[in-house]
């Protein structure tokens, strides 16, 4: 059974490597661009032999002196997709250089050829004042007049031209040049199916943040998370399953937040659907698009199957948010969001462990979404959702109404899509549920629905990391307050058969103005 278990772990190699083959590297794009003092992106491949187990070691040689590389090194145990990111020193001359990405090991070394062109940064004197939209000629407001506006140049529209305002309050009567943003659709080319993102107005929401211009960090304590899925950014974490007979992969407490296949079919690679949601890569032309487009998600696996011990839990929330845990290294990046999709009954009592460990991270700033559970029963007896400040989610379907087996009451925040795999509302011939990342049967990485509050939870956790790279002041309770402020208010009856008061996240509106 243990013997069993291992071999499932390296499938993915078994199957597709075979023999004695070297390592197999593909590094993209071959030729990048990049200013001097600014950051480029390459994307590698490593495709293992069999029974391959290294530290792989990368470094840069050529380019301009300084080029700083992340990261230096990766444990190689199964196929791996990872982001290279090359800074380039503010020194740089502008060139074209020929470079090579060395990939090394004990027992051998890979090169790969590339090439770098560094142009120089970009300058010019900054801007002072706000411009606006003035109108000229008859119809100029008075402040044309006063002198306080100066222009700065004629404008293609009949009858305006473009002034600065250097200080003072803004005259009446003209338009601030306020900055427009480009409605993104992502195109990945599942993204027509992802119903879900619709519902909750991701379009509106990415034209104001996509999660590019500052990295949040993203944890989730989960089933652990199927490494290598080309639509998902490379994970980090921490494996907290202390038991090893309930582990999968043998041993247990260890840094390695990979999800073992033989569990991952029984959980559904759980915590792989629930980051997808999150984080899968957007707009690569690949799969789904996930919420945040530039999260960094981190997995901390407490769930060795469809269970998992409380203590573990308990601790892979506090590593995340950056608490120490006895025994374990601490986290180098502590978290901003943690997603908690699970839950055992429990109403959060003064002086209890969820009650406690819950008010540390929170204390810390680190906002917690949970999933309010899928016992159709009022969510303020399911804990972590029951516990003050936790942002407890529902779940509903593609009609915005409550997905039967959603708990709910006023213990719950808001609801977000959850699915309903036994309906087709919207008609696509495919089941409503929550379409995510997954791994198929034979062990390849594939796109799979799912249902329930774990699924709804992740919709909040995304939106609320989009949120913070807009905002990273906001506490976890100006944030709470935020979410349920924007959401749609839904009549009762979507509540259906109770009556129950029902708000749905609106991404646009919780990034949109106010
Ligand atoms: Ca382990
Ligand atoms: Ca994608
Ligand atoms: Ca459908």
């Amino acid at each position: 059974m243990i013997a069993r278990a291992i071999l499932l772990g390296l499938a993915g190699c078994l199957v597709a490597c075979g023999g004695e083959g070297g390592l197999e590297v593909r590094l993209e794009p071959a030729r990048l661009f990049a200013s001097a003092g600014g950051q480029a992106q390459l994307r590698l491949q490593l495709s293992p032999p069999a029974g391959f187990t290294q530290s792989v070691h990368l470094a840069l040689e050529g380019g301009p002196p300084g080029m700083g590389l992340e990261p230096r090194e990766v444990l190689l145990r199964h196929p791996l997709s990872l982001e290279l990111r090359l800074q380039v020193p503010d020194q740089a001359a502008p060139a074209e250089y020929p470079m090579t990405l060395r990939v090394w090991w004990g027992r051998g070394a890979v090169r790969q050829a590339f090439w770098l062109k560094v142009v120089a940064a970009c300058t010019g004197p900054p801007r002072t004042g706000a411009s606006y939209l003035v109108r000229v000629g008859p119809a100029a407001p008075a402040s044309l007049a006063q002198g306080r506006l100066r222009l700065e140049r004629p404008l293609a529209l009949p009858g305006f031209a473009l002034y600065r305002l250097e200080e003072g309050p803004v005259p009446a009567g003209i338009w601030p040049n306020r900055r427009m943003r480009l409605f993104r659709v992502p195109n990945d080319p599942l993204y027509p199916q992802q119903w879900h993102l619709q519902t909750i107005r991701m379009e509106a929401a990415w034209a104001v943040q996509t999660g590019l211009e500052r990295t949040i960090r993203v944890g989730a304590v989960d089933s652990g998370v199927a490494s290598g899925h080309p639509d998902l950014p490379p994970i980090g974490g921490y494996d907290f399953v202390s038991d090893p007979s309930a582990a999968g992969d043998c041993d247990g407490r260890d840094p390695d937040p990979s999800e073992p296949s033989e569990r991952g079919f029984a959980t559904g690679f759980h915590g792989t659907h629930v980051l997808g949601t999150i984080l899968a890569r957007s707009n690569n032309g690949l799969g789904i698009a996930g919420i945040n487009w530039g999260a960094q998600g981190l997995m901390a696996r407490a769930f060795g199957g469809i269970e998992g011990e409380e203590a573990d839990a308990l601790e892979a929330m506090l590593w995340l948010a950056g608490l120490p845990v006895p025994g374990v290294p601490p986290n180098p990046q502590p978290v901003q969001v943690i997603n908690l999709s699970f839950g055992s009954p429990g109403s959060c009592p003064e002086g209890s462990p969820w009650r406690l460990a819950t008010r540390q991270v929170l204390e810390r700033g680190v906002v917690l979404v949970a999933a309010a559970g899928n016992q159709a029963q009022p969510a303020e007896n399911y804990e972590p959702a029951s516990c003050p400040g936790v942002i407890a989610v529902g779940a509903t379907d593609a009609r915005a109404y409550r997905s039967g087996y959603s708990n709910h009451g006023p213990r719950v925040d808001l609801y977000a899509p959850g699915g309903s795999l036994a309906r087709d509302d919207n008609q696509d011939g495919s089941p409503d549920g929550i379409l995510s990342l997954g791994v198929g049967p034979g062990g390849g990485f594939t796109y799979t629905y799912a249902q329930g509050t774990s699924f709804a939870a992740p919709h909040v956790s995304g939106a609320v990391s989009l949120l913070l790279a807009q905002n990273p002041q906001l506490s976890p309770a100006a944030v709470r307050e935020r979410l349920r402020r924007t959401a749609r208010e839904l009549p009762q009856e979507h509540c259906q058969p109770l009556r129950c008061p029902m708000r749905l996240l609106d991404a646009g509106a919780l990034l949109g103005p106010g």
